[in-house]
């Protein structure tokens, strides 16, 4: 078995004891921690999705990779940020209301925090009141960040970003906005000023604005 093969196997199988020492293992052998993400990690969560669509996997499992990964993404984060001034300002971001996923959302958060940012993480299940309360709050926020993995929190993603472009202060920050279900379509649609379909692009499109 491959290093690669061995971290995706254990996230899809949620073999949480070992995955730290798995990750540590590739790393030690001198693996990019790009490759050891996309096709180690991001690869199995995508595998265990499709078994779900299928009837195959049940929510409990889903549930212990996504924990499996999180302890991978840990040993990885320091190999895959840089430390930065945070001198581009700061990035509000958060899953939408009515959605728990936040794997995809926290690598966003990552890569862009790498990139220059100072990151303010709201988490999951973000009401358009917390991102508010948020841009109120901090200083500097040059962007606002919005993830959703389901097609049914979609209309709380548009719903939010609508109310985010009445805000007084829209003009000092750019809304951008990405997800598994997200296009660039949608994302004009509701009157997003990018969309991105990774966290590198996100990373890229951040600082596109400052
Ligand atoms: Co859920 N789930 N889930 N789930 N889950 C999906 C999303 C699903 C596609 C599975 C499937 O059916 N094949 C499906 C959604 C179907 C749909 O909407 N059409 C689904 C479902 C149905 C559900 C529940 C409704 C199941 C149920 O209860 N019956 C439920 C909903 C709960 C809720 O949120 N209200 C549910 C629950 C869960 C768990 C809690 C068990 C767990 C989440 C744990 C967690 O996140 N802490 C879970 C998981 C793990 C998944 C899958 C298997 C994996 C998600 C993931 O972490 N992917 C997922 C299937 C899949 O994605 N193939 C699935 C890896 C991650 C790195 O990718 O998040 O896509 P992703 O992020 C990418 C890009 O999308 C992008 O960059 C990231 C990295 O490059 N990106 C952005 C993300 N946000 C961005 C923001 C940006 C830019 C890019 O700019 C701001």
């Amino acid at each position: 078995m491959s290093y690669i093969s061995d971290i995706s196997g254990a996230i899809e199988t949620g073999k949480i004891k070992v995955i730290e020492e798995l990750v540590q293992t590739a790393i030690d052998a001198g693996l990019p921690p790009l490759e050891i993400l996309n096709d180690g990690m991001v690869a199995a969560m995508t595998a265990i999705g499709e078994r779900f669509s299928r009837g195959e996997a049940f929510v409990p499992e889903m549930l212990i990779s996504a924990r499996t990964m999180k302890k991978g993404v840990d040993i990885l984060k320091p190999h895959l940020t840089k430390e930065t001034a945070n001198a581009l300002g700061t990035v509000v971001i958060g899953t939408v209301q009515g959605d728990m996923h936040d794997i995809g959302k926290n690598l966003v958060a990552m890569m862009i925090e790498s990139a220059g940012f100072q990151i303010v993480d709201l988490g999951v299940d973000v009401s358009l009141e917390r991102f508010q309360e948020a841009i109120d709050s901090n200083d500097n926020v040059r962007i606002v960040a919005l993830s959703t993995l389901l097609t049914t929190t979609m209309p709380s993603m548009k719903r939010i970003v609508a109310e985010l472009n009445a805000n007084a202060q829209r003009d000092s920050f750019h809304i951008i906005v990405g997800g598994a279900p997200i296009t660039a379509e949608f994302a004009q649609q509701i009157g997003a000023d990018g969309y991105s379909p990774d966290a590198a692009a996100a990373a890229v499109l951040a600082k596109s604005f400052s």
